[in-house]
């Protein structure tokens, strides 16, 4: 059965909003958290909203009370000063994991990101594609704290048994923007699908996988996610003749692109 109360946090956030719709059904309420208030429940929405810090632990277990899955999406999407990075990537993370131990919720699916192994060279490729679970490669502060949440995440996995997936989302938006994207897209509705997949699968244990569609260029295996239950619908390639070439050098060479060239540390 899948779960009746989800919290979603950094629900405000660019994913959290596409979600906010994809993941409705008869009979689940959706708990919304964001530091920025989330919009209101629109009649016959059966949404809360919360407006707390993830990095506050007594709000984050009070917003994990009743709750049966927390899908963990707040934090700096990009680079950012090392302080910052710490603070909401990598504390806000072991708080939200904390929470939701003491609160009792059972399963925790949090937002990795290709940036934990965006130094895996793009040729290192192999037909089967890089494994969901292949070792953090961090580009960034930004990667790394996303390295530092998949092992947050095996961390309460095997001290306590929650379930926890990671996943390590490609780009993810509404379609892709240039060349790279056609082969790390991620379209809002497999997003939807993912997410459904992960808060279904039964006693999942814990798993690190890709969060990308079925891109024709796919570079990273989806065997893993497929394994939970994900079934992508979506291809980057339909957009393909509209995108933006890539750059010669780094955006062609390393999965995280322009990411291992970016200064560390500095709010991108
Ligand atoms: C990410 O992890 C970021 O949150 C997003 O802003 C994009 O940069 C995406 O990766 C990407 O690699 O395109």
């Amino acid at each position: 059965m899948s779960p009746q109360r989800i919290l979603v946090t950094g629900a405000a956030g660019r994913i959290g909003i596409m979600l906010r719709t994809r993941l409705r059904r008869p009979g689940r309420a959706l708990r919304l958290l964001d530091i920025h208030a989330p919009a209101a429940a629109e009649p016959g929405e059966n949404v809360e909203t919360v407006t707390a810090a993830i990095t506050d632990l007594d709000a984050m277990t009070h917003a994990c009370q009743d709750v049966d899955a927390v899908i963990h999406l707040a934090g700096h999407s990009r680079e950012n000063t090392w302080e910052e990075i710490l603070s909401a990537n990598v504390d806000g993370t072991r708080t939200v994991l904390e929470a939701a131990l003491r609160a009792g919720a059972g399963r925790v699916i949090l937002a990795s990101s290709n940036h934990a192994v965006g130094f895996i060279p793009v040729a290192d490729a192999n037909p089967d594609g890089i494994p969901g679970d292949a070792p953090p490669r961090p580009d960034s502060y930004y990667g790394f704290s996303k390295a530092a949440t998949e092992a947050l995440g095996s961390l309460y996995h095997s001290r306590f048994g929650i379930d926890v997936i990671c996943l390590r989302i490609g780009a993810c938006a509404e379609r892709p923007s240039d060349e790279r994207d056609l082969s790390i897209w991620l379209s809002p509705d497999d997003a939807g699908r993912l997410f459904e997949a992960c808060l279904s699968a039964p006693s999942p244990g814990f798993h690190v996988v890709w969060g990308v569609s079925n891109n024709t260029r796919r570079l990273v295996s989806l065997a893993e996610a497929e394994q939970l239950g994900y079934h992508p619908e979506d291809d980057a390639e339909s957009f393909a003749a509209g995108v933006t070439p890539n750059k010669p050098g780094t955006e062609r060479d390393y999965l995280g692109a322009s990411f291992t060239t970016l200064p560390l540390g500095q709010p991108d």
